[in-house]
């Protein structure tokens, strides 16, 4: 494989999908080598088996909103490889959302669900309806039809939706109900449930969780205490808030937090009563964190995101690409040690490239927001046995395998100077795993 030929195909084949291109490349610049080493992975051309997915359903979703209106929009469920176990990624609601940024993330959920040990493949879902400013009724009956569109290529063997931006329990809860009624059983086909009804215990937390767990075995490998670390957050939804929660626990000091309004930065730290006040503001009330710096008083930024803020750590935890190279830049030079990403390719090429540079903790989101995923599989997993764990059972498991996705980070992606290229580490044992499953089915 030539990495310049398979950027030419990349840009020929998928000319529109930028996001889509980025995720690929990345991926493509760190496992060339290793590729190359085995010839009969060309031989069974794996890497455009890999860059062309698997299956791509897309549909019209047809809704009416509070006021009579018959409203539109785009319903998308892009399966990507199931080599090693069902679809399974969860699915978006954002305006922003379009064919390339689901495809790049099935892609980047293929090698992160490989990372975890489950037997998960990898999918992506969503459409570009926006929830903001929506009813309840409104939010309901645009899941419902959203379900509609999809029911008929997702199952418990077959594909497993779960959360992401846009939907958390509320809207799983209601895409359940609906699939439940369609398909007429009772089965998990969807993770992210409600736990009166299979949702595993400890999955709302999982995302944010695993990457403060991924975090403390990057630090340990430098012996650093996370204890009076101050933590960059940007987001201000499920994984932001969990990852706040955690970081609390282990001693740090969280100072921002975002929204796509803008951001708020508390030097004093957010403290558990804080961290109420915004999961009532954005869980119950849905609204805006501005809304934080009116209540408490601090620093509010319309428009900008955290990364100018003196800290020690930072974890993006919103959306991709909302950390540049000046952004990195200024992390550099307010001595930041770690950045740990919560959220899917938060980072631009650039910004990695910078981070790499200065040689600090760096976790991309594949390896470091495995956690939430890892916990859907455990969701799975006690659906099948129609049993559920405790929260130490889970908990336990979970911290097992961030710290085994960061064992697998170190074994792949130490170089010859001992800095630990945690991109690298991930994409191939990722890829490795993906490719081995590949051979063995055959060329089909
Ligand atoms: P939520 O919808 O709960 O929260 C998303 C947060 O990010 C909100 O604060 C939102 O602000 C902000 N945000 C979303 N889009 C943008 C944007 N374009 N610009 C600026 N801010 C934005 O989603 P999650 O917390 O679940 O997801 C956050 C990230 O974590 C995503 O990248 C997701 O893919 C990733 N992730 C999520 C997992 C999960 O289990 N939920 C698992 C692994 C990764 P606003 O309210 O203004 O829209
Ligand atoms: O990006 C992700 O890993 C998720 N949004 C969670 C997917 C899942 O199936 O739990």
């Amino acid at each position: 494989m030539k990495h310049s030929e398979i950027i030419e195909l990349l840009r020929k084949r998928f000319p529109n999908e930028p996001e889509y291109q980025q995720a690929v490349v990345e991926v493509v610049e760190s496992i060339t080598e290793v590729y190359n080493q085995h010839p009969e992975f060309a031989k069974a051309n794996l890497i455009e088996r890999l860059i062309i997915p698997d299956k791509i359903h897309t549909f019209r979703i047809t809704w009416i909103d509070d006021n009579g209106n018959v409203q539109t929009n785009m319903g998308y469920r892009v399966q990507h490889n199931n080599a090693i176990g069902p679809y399974k990624g969860g699915i978006r609601f954002h305006s922003s959302v379009s064919l390339s940024i689901l495809k790049f993330l099935a892609f980047e959920q293929t090698f992160k669900n490989a990372l975890t040990t489950l037997p998960m493949g990898g999918a992506k879902g969503g459409s570009d309806f926006s929830p903001r400013g929506k009813s309840q009724n409104e939010i309901m009956r645009f899941c419902q039809a959203y379900v509609e569109g999809v029911w008929k290529n997702i199952g418990a063997n077959l594909d497993v939706p779960a959360g992401d931006i846009g939907v958390g329990g509320r809207e799983v809860g209601y895409m359940y109900g609906k699939y439940k009624k369609l398909a007429d059983e009772f089965t998990g086909a969807f993770t992210g449930k409600g736990r009166e009804f299979g949702g595993s215990i400890l999955r709302p937390e999982a995302t944010g969780y695993g990457n403060v767990y991924f975090l403390l075995e990057m630090l340990k490998t430098r012996n650093i205490n996370i204890k009076g670390k101050r933590c960059l957050v940007s987001g201000s939804g499920n994984v932001a808030q969990y990852t706040c929660e955690k970081l609390i626990e282990m001693g740090a000091i969280p100072v921002s937090l975002s929204d796509s309004d803008g951001y708020i930065y508390d030097p004093e730290g957010i403290t558990t009563e804080k961290l109420q006040f915004v999961m009532e503001l954005k869980n119950l009330y849905r609204g805006r964190i501005r809304e934080y710096a009116e209540e408490f008083g601090c620093k509010y930024v319309a428009g900008g995101r955290p990364w100018t803020e003196k800290a020690d750590i930072a974890l993006p935890s919103a959306t991709q690409n909302e950390l540049n190279k000046s952004d990195a830049e200024a992390l550099m030079k307010n001595g930041i040690i770690a950045v740990s990403e919560g959220a899917n390719m938060p980072s631009t090429p650039e910004a990695i490239e910078i981070f790499q540079q200065h040689k600090i903790l760096y976790a991309p989101g594949k390896a470091a927001n495995a956690g939430g995923v890892s916990v859907s599989g455990l969701e799975m997993t006690q659906n099948s046995e129609r049993y559920s764990w405790t929260a130490e059972q889970v908990d336990e498991k979970l911290k097992w395998i961030m710290s085994n996705i960061h064992e697998n980070c170190v074994k792949y992606g130490t170089e010859t100077d001992g800095y630990i290229n945690y991109v690298k580490g991930a994409n191939i044992a990722g890829f490795m795993k993906v490719a081995k499953a590949m051979m063995m089915q055959g060329v089909v």
